[in-house]
């Protein structure tokens, strides 16, 4: 009887994983569970399986052959108490630092617990076992697979990384009895990079640099980045929390908003990725990312990631700077993203009376070396459209995305240096969430925070977020309208002036126009400022959608009819069924 591969998509991957990361020496104890894994693996020549009936007796002679052969062993059981006694051999494996791969079988993992036979629980390991456990579910969609592959590339990795030491997949199964898949689909491979590794060559066309949330860069670090575009042609696409300097720099927020326009320098080659979460709009379409953080890990936010580089920044593009003896300085990429972000900005018109219009008056007001804090997500967002002076550096919460602790992180910034000006721009929810912090005793006159008080969180009421669907329903629970006065002329300016803040308020653009250049003053002033914008949630969705749709093709306008016709909702689930 010829049997092939099995037709489960999760054993695939971790089969075709294991053969290009070169795992190929097994030891198999005998079971059912592990059958679509087992069964897949004797007919591929690849293989070199040895069997072993005990598990414990199995671990131990997976560390013997690691470490005699140096290569990477491989252990496969079954269910029931099977698992539990590769306790032993793993144990000695972790105390050695040998690389020994521990695959357990099991159920769906719902079983566990239910008094069905042979299920137990292997969600967490002794700490001294193994460097690494990862649970690997049965896939269904796109999305399962993904997760799965990127599971298994960190698992295997794991491996030899940092010295080397065991590693446990925890493998479920459907039980498949389907073996007939002659050749095995692929799955991508992701390649850990550390410095006494060969460098993979980066002969491309199109190379950017994307920045999420960025620390301080160094100068060293900034005129590196720069060196290393101008001999690759590259660009460093940023929005203001990367807070890069350097003379590459392309605010990518406006273009990738752009509903009825995908501008084409949107698509490249290699998109090198730095820094943390983003809370930016910039979404490009690379063909491959490579991950450069000393933290070594792999996170695959793109879905394209091929290399993560276990290196300092600065080592990176250093080694890459060492690696060309190309001269020619070509700045062609980034004068084309350049031109399509003036091109968009030329487009602006007057906006509503709104946060975002705010942003655009204010924006280059903000004084040399002064600092910005934006609140998450809507302030963020809009502000995120425009260019901010390059002295300014931008921060926001974008590592847990809270709404609860921005004005405080402002605060905490503003102790560092009392000649420094800290700016916030922070919604009324978020206000209302922080606001005891205002009366801190440490709170002093270098701070100037501008509420925009829409009475709500507007977030959820923007034409394009799914609570737009529900209209002035949204109001009600999701968007939490009405509450904290119901955009209250007193509330906040009896609080603030208590405490000892000067205080401004604008309802519309006139009056903002005047309170402004005070606001934006760089002189020290003598008291911590607040300035209270009243906006009105219509508005604020108007003015997202007009910067959102500043650019049209006839592909986009095709789209967006179909929005109005079948709503955003209903196009989504097209667009899903089109292209899954
Ligand atoms: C602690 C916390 N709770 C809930 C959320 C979900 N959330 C995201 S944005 C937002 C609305 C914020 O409203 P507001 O601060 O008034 O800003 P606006 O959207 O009106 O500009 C909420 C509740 C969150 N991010 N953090
Ligand atoms: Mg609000």
């Amino acid at each position: 009887m010829d049997t092939f591969y099995t037709d489960e998509r999760s054993v695939q991957i971790l089969i075709s994983l294991m053969k290009a990361h070169g795992i190929k020496k097994v030891v198999a104890s005998p079971g059912t569970t592990n059958i679509s894994f087992i069964a897949s693996i004797q007919q591929d020549s690849f293989f070199e399986i040895y069997s072993s009936v005990d598990e414990r007796s199995a671990a131990y002679i997976a560390c013997g052959l690691a470490a005699e052969s140096g290569e990477a062993v491989a252990l496969s059981c079954t269910g029931a108490t099977a698992s539990r006694n590769y306790m032993s051999g793993l144990t000695e494996a972790y105390y050695r630092k040998l690389p020994v791969l521990a695959i357990t079988s099991t159920q769906h993992s719902g079983r566990i617990g239910q008094n069905m036979p042979q299920v137990i629980d292997r969600t967490t390991s002794l700490n001294d076992t193994v460097n690494m456990s990862v649970q690997i579910p049965t896939i269904h969609d796109a999305e399962d697979e993904w997760a799965c592959e990127v599971k298994l590339n960190s698992a295997l990795l794991e491996l030899n990384h940092r010295g080397g030491g065991p590693v446990h997949i925890n493998l479920a199964t459907v039980y498949s009895m389907n073996f007939t898949v002659k050749e095995l689909p692929p799955a991508r491979v992701i390649r850990r990079i550390s410095c006494n590794n060969l460098f993979p060559e980066l002969k491309c066309k199109k190379v950017g640099i994307f920045v999420g949330a960025h620390k301080k860069w160094s100068e060293e670090l900034i005129a590196v980045v720069d060196r290393f575009c101008e001999k690759y042609n590259g660009v460093v696409f940023c929005d203001h929390t990367s807070n890069y300097k350097g003379k590459y720099g392309v605010n990518a927020s406006l273009m990738c908003s752009q509903e009825q326009y995908d501008a084409p320098c949107r698509t490249l080659d290699v998109m090198i990725h730095l820094g943390d979460i983003s809370g930016s709009a910039i979404n490009m379409h690379p063909r491959e990312v490579w991950r450069v953080n000393p933290d070594g890990v792999i996170r695959d936010t793109f879905r394209k990631l091929s290399y993560i580089f276990e290196l300092e920044e600065k080592d990176f593009f250093e080694a890459y700077l060492k690696m060309t003896t190309e001269e020619s300085k070509v700045s062609s990429y980034v004068n084309e993203c350049r031109e399509e972000c003036k091109k968009l900005l030329r487009k602006v018109p007057e906006l509503p009376f709104s946060n975002a219009w705010v942003a655009q008056k204010s924006i280059s007001h903000l004084p040399e070396e002064s600092v910005l804090h934006l609140g998450i997500l809507n302030s963020l967002r809009v502000w995120d459209y425009f260019e901010v002076p390059n002295s300014v550096q931008v921060y926001s919460n974008t590592g847990g995305f809270g709404i609860d602790g921005g004005v405080s992180s402002l605060i905490g910034a503003s102790l560092v240096d009392k000649d420094k000006i800290y700016f916030g721009v922070v919604g009324d929810l978020a206000f209302f969430y922080d606001m005891n912090v205002i009366g801190n005793r440490h709170v002093s006159n270098n701070i100037r925070l501008i509420v925009v008080n829409n009475g709500r969180g507007t977030e959820f009421r923007n034409y394009n977020h799914n609570a737009a669907y529900f209209g002035e329903e949204a109001d009600k629970y999701m968007a939490a309208a009405g509450h904290f006065g119901n955009q209250s002329s007193k509330l906040v300016k009896h609080y603030v002036e208590d405490l000892g803040f000067e205080y401004l308020c604008a309802t519309n653009k006139n009056e903002y126009l005047k309170v402004m250049d005070h606001f934006f003053t760089p002189d020290k002033l003598e008291k911590p400022l607040l300035l209270e914008v009243f906006t009105d949630s219509q508005e604020e969705s108007n003015a997202i959608r007009i910067m959102n749709n500043l650019e049209t093709t006839t592909k986009g306008a095709v789209k967006n009819i179909m929005k109005e016709v079948i709503g955003e909702k209903g196009f989504r689930t097209l667009k899903r069924l089109i292209n899954p």
